[in-house]
């Protein structure tokens, strides 16, 4: 299962177009790439060649869920990773020498500084939970999925979608994964519980760093909206375009090609919330976790 990640991580070491990026780091690039898992006997994704930071992916999801686009509500769950654009934000605005620290510190503590320095945009939560269309009403695409997965579930058009033409400029990143749609097998075999799937395209993927946080994010998603509406886990299907390698990863990168996958662990939801919005980090228990080391890498912003 976890081949098919190293796989591509291999193909882009030796064939990946080298080319340079919005960021300045350049990369190994190639474009179209997929995944599948298979989810349906508990698997959680969480890859074992490094250790990954699972609870923190998983976080950042809940915080997608609740419509927030404030990194001093991700900071308050001790999850740092967004802290890096605003912070490039602030110091380019002000020209202060502010260190991360020290400006996490001011997001959490005052909240009006949080108001004006810490917010990303309409990003993921609000698209997800309030798209605003022209006339002014807003559209809570999470529940209206939830909805037709229980009441229309074999409609091509369950999805949700963050690529918001018109409010793009105004994020602090666009979207990397956009589209998450989803899919119902087994309606009409008379005995079981049919199978929820979800196929996510993401126009943009860091293979080192993002992509481990991503498949662990959304196999809690697919897991999640599963429970609200009594389905069993299907397959997670992970469509990558612009699918590349940081070239200031590609050490971490043969590390960790270099070592033996282990088998995935399995995820229990300890507690069936009476909406998707009621799931809290304590309700995620992944049993028989064992990985390798961490592989530390910087992130390009
Ligand atoms: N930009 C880039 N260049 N890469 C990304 O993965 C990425 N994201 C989000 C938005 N822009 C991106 C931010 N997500 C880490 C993980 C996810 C991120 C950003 C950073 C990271 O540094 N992970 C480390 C440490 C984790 C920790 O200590 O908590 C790791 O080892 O996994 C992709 O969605």
């Amino acid at each position: 299962p976890e081949y098919q990640y190293l796989d591509i991580m291999s193909h882009l070491l030796e064939k990946g177009d080298r080319r340079m990026d919005r960021t300045g780091e350049g990369t190994l690039s190639t474009f179209g790439a997929m995944m599948r898992f298979d989810l349906s006997d508990g698997s959680f994704p969480a890859f074992t060649t490094k250790k990954v930071f699972w609870k923190t992916a998983v976080k950042e999801m809940l915080w997608f869920l609740t419509g927030q686009t404030n990194i001093q509500s991700l900071l308050k769950e001790n999850v740092k990773i967004w802290t890096d654009w605003p912070l490039a934000a602030y110091r380019k605005a002000t020209g202060e020498e502010i260190s991360q620290d020290v400006f996490e510190k001011r997001v959490l503590e005052d909240d009006a500084f949080a108001a004006k320095w810490g917010d990303l945009g309409p990003v993921y939560g609000k698209q997800w939970r309030r798209w605003l269309d022209r006339n002014g009403v807003e559209h809570d695409q999470i529940g209206a999925l939830i909805h037709s997965l229980k009441t229309n579930p074999t409609s091509r058009r369950m999805l949700f979608h963050a690529w918001n033409v018109g409010e793009i400029d105004q994020m602090a990143l666009p979207p990397c994964h956009m589209t998450y749609q989803f899919h119902v097998a087994g309606l009409q075999r008379g005995s079981g519980r049919p199978q929820l799937s979800m196929l996510v395209n993401q126009r943009s993927c860091d293979i080192f760093l993002g992509a481990p946080f991503n498949i662990c994010q959304q196999a809690a998603l697919l897991a999640m909206v599963a429970q609200q509406v009594q389905m069993d886990r299907g397959e997670l299907i992970w469509v990558g375009g612009d699918t590349h390698l940081y070239l200031n990863h590609l050490d971490q990168a043969k590390e960790q090609l270099a070592r033996k996958p282990m088998a995935f662990p399995k995820l229990v939801l300890r507690r069936e919330p009476d909406e998707i919005d009621g799931y809290r980090i304590d309700d995620f228990e992944v049993v028989g976790y064992q990985s390798h080391d961490r592989i530390d890498a910087p992130v390009a912003v």
